[in-house]
Order: C-alpha cells, then structure tokens, then sequence
C-alpha cells in the first residue's frame, strides 16, 4: 500500500500542542480576531497544554468568518499569501480562505495520505471530475494524486458525456467527484454500456451520502466506493478518509477532532455530536475549535488495515440540514436511504419544504428508474411508504416522477428546496 510521508512530520502531542501554542502567539502578536475572543475568556496560549485543554479554547463557527469578510480572518502578510480560496457562498458572502505555500503543501500532502490509504499509486490513472476554481475539490485532489505519482486527469465536472469517453479511452482507474455526480456518470454509462471501463475505485464527498448509495454506485460502477471528507476552511478535502476496510474515516494528523453536544458545546467521548476541528499546522487561516455543524462521532477499535489514526464515523448530515416533520427529525440522507433500497426507484430524490400554519411540512419527489415499468410503480410506491416509515420514523407524502424529472447536478445537489 502507498503511505505518503510528510516532509514535516508531527512526532509527539507534546509537539503537536507546542505548534498549535504557537500558532495562537502568533495570532496575539498580530491582534487576529480570535486573540480577541481568547482575552475576552481570560485564555493563554500557555494554558493549552494537552487535549484535555481544548476546551478552554473558545469555538470559531462560520459567523465568526463572515464577519471577517473578506480579509479579516487571514493571519498571514501579504507576501506570504499563495493563494485564496471561497467557498460558494449560497447564503449570502462568502468565506474567504487563504494559503500560504506552506499550507498548500499540508494540502497536498494530506490528500495523498488520504488516497494512498486505499493505494493510489504510480499505476493509477485519476480523472478529477470535481469543479476547479475557487471551489476546492479538483484542485485538492490534483495535488494528492500528482504528488503519489498517478496520471491525472483533470476533467472538472459537466459535460457528462465527455467525461465517459474520456474514461474509457484514457484508461481512468480512479474516479473523484460528488456522490451525486457519479451518480450521473453510472446513468450516463449505463446508457452506452459498461464495456473498456477500468475504474476500480471511486473517491467521493462534498456533500452526504448514505451507505444504501454507496451500494448502488459500487454496483453500477463496478468500483470500491471511498468516503473522503473535508472542508474550505480546514484547506479542502483532504481531512478525513476511509481505507478499503471502510471502516470509519481516519483523521490525518494535522487536525485534532473533538464532538461536541450541538447544544451544550460540552465535549462528548461517545455517539454522535458536532464535529468540531482544531489544526496545529495551518498558518494562513487558523482553524481553531472550527464547528463544522456536521454530525458524526469518533470510532474506539483499530482499523484492521493496520493504519493507527483516530477515526470518525461517515458525516450522517449537517445540523442545520435536519428538518423536524411532525415531531421528528428527518434528515436528507435518511430519505435517500429509504429510496435507494427499493426496486424500479432511481436513487435521485429531491424534498421540497415549507411552512404551513408555523408548522414545518415536507415532501419529497423521487423517480422510476429508466428501466423500470410505469405499471410496477403502485408496488413501488408501496415499499417506499413502509421504507420511509422505517427509516425516518416519518410518514413522509412523496410523489414518483418518471425517469429524469428531477435536475441533475455536475456538483453538490440541493436536497433540500425551501419554498
Ligand atoms: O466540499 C470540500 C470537499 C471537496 C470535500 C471534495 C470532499 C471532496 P465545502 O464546499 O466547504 O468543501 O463544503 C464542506 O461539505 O462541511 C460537509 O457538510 C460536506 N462534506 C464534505 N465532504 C463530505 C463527506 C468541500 N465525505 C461541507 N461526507 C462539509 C459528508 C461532506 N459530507
């Protein structure tokens, strides 16, 4: 297997804490916003000492970075700024991030370690079908896969087409992008046929998926299907990914992960809470006690593929993703979950909410799969009532569209249409 060694490796905690007390003098001496949030608690960088210090840190949420727009959050001088990064900024502005080279180079770095975990190597031929740009998820998996020596393919996403007959006639083994992108991709294939296609693994992420997905793509793509987690503000992908044990996503070393009670902030050894992340190596853009809103828990046991770094469980969803229906709490991936395992159903869905009365409702759309019969859709439907009951807890109202009623995406999909 391929195992990326850092040029700059983190020995011990003691180190590890030494470089995150530096990071947060450094921040002191240049009067960064979080050096203000430190005083106002009366914290020191010499008070944090170990993990068990974490808490004395005050949490940083997507609010603090907003209101630095657009510059205010760097911590870097100018001349050492290589490059800046946004995420999209669907609600409203953006979060600026911003690299040193240094920084790229951890980038770098930690996504070849997350690659090489399931052995992408010199042999590997990976066609990057993430959007390039101010988005992180083809340029990260660029660096990851050129630095483990593979060929690379930088497709981007769109244009479906293309990217099949690239696919085929260039050989790719690896395949990266969303869940729901190559999702599209099997569609489209399955269209022309899966003859010359060598994939054997598809890396992908940005966005939830659920295990029932993961089947359908393994089994349509004929690949290992690999969860590879990460986020603009900790540098992009690249902070967490599974093994072909898939067993849990292991964290790289540049960040401590803690879970959070989403509502007390109290730290939680066990079951799920809100992943909250901390890195002792990023300089242009600190990241400390970053709340992720994303929902996932830390794993106990080893990994059987002998690699000893913590681990966490796949992302379930985004806190604010969750919508109550009539009492409870439903989450987007549990509804793709409950369509996924019913036959003649594509796996796409789409919920559709909205206020009545000051009551929160939902519905969702989903599809007959193209080789489906229309007259297998009362059965259908019947299967997918008892799903959702099971899965949800929810009598979810959904409606099946015929094949390709619902939009598609080259990226991340919207779940979720608030009317
Ligand atoms: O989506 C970075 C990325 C690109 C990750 C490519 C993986 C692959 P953002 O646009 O800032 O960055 O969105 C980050 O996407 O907080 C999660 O809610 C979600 N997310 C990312 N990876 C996963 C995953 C990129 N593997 C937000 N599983 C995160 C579930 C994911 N959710």
């Amino acid at each position: 297997m391929t195992r990326m060694r850092r040029t700059d490796p983190l020995a011990s905690p003691e180190e590890k804490f030494g470089r995150l007390r530096s990071i947060l003098e450094n921040l002191k001496e240049i009067n960064h916003p979080y050096a203000a949030r430190m005083a106002e608690r009366g914290v020191r960088p010499e008070h944090i000492r170990g993990r068990g210090d974490l808490p004395l840190l005050p949490a940083t949420t997507k609010y603090d970075l907003l209101r630095s727009y657009p510059t205010g959050w760097i911590a870097g001088e100018r001349k050492e700024i290589a490059r800046i990064h946004a995420t999209n900024g669907t609600t409203g502005k953006p979060v600026i991030v911003a690299c040193t080279a240094g920084d790229i180079r951890m980038w770098a770095e930690n996504m070849a370690w997350c690659m090489g975990l399931s052995g992408v190597g010199e042999d590997d031929v990976v066609q990057i079908s993430f959007a390039y740009g101010l988005f992180t998820g083809g340029l990260g998996y660029h660096y990851g896969a050129e630095l483990l020596g593979a060929a690379v393919i930088p497709a981007s996403a769109g244009f479906t087409d293309r990217q099949t007959i690239l696919m085929k006639d260039l050989g790719a083994t690896v395949l990266a992008c969303t869940p729901s992108y190559a999702l599209r991709i099997s569609e489209n294939l399955a269209g022309k046929g899966r003859e010359g296609i060598s994939l054997r693994l598809g890396f992908f992420g940005g966005e939830t998926w659920s295990d029932e997905l993961r089947g359908v793509l393994e089994k349509s793509l004929g690949i290992k299907a690999i969860d590879l987690y990460g986020l603009s503000e900790a540098m992009g992908p690249g902070v967490a990914a599974e093994c072909p044990e898939q067993n849990g996503l292991h964290i790289s070393d540049d960040f401590i992960a803690e879970i959070l009670d989403p509502v007390t902030l109290e730290p939680k050894e066990e079951g799920e809470g809100e992943l909250v992340l901390t890195s002792w190596s990023r300089r242009a853009y600190p990241l400390i006690r970053y709340r992720t809103r994303d929902l996932a828990s830390l794993m106990t046991g080893s990994c059987p593929c002998g690699e000893p770094s913590p681990r966490m469980s796949r992302v379930r969803g985004r806190s604010d993703d969750m919508l109550i229906f009539r009492g409870v709490g439903v989450f987007p991936s549990q509804v793709e979950a409950a369509v996924c395992v019913v036959p003649g159903l594509s796996p796409s869905y789409q919920i559709r909410a909205w206020k009545e009365n000051g009551l929160q409702n939902i519905s969702f759309v989903c599809e007959r799969a193209p080789d489906a019969r229309p007259d297998d859709m009362p059965r259908a439907a019947d299967e997918l009532a008892k799903s959702v009951k099971n899965v949800t807890g929810a009598a979810i109202p959904f409606e099946i569209l015929e094949p390709g009623g619902i939009p598609r995406s080259d990226g991340k999909t919207v779940r979720v249409l608030k009317q």
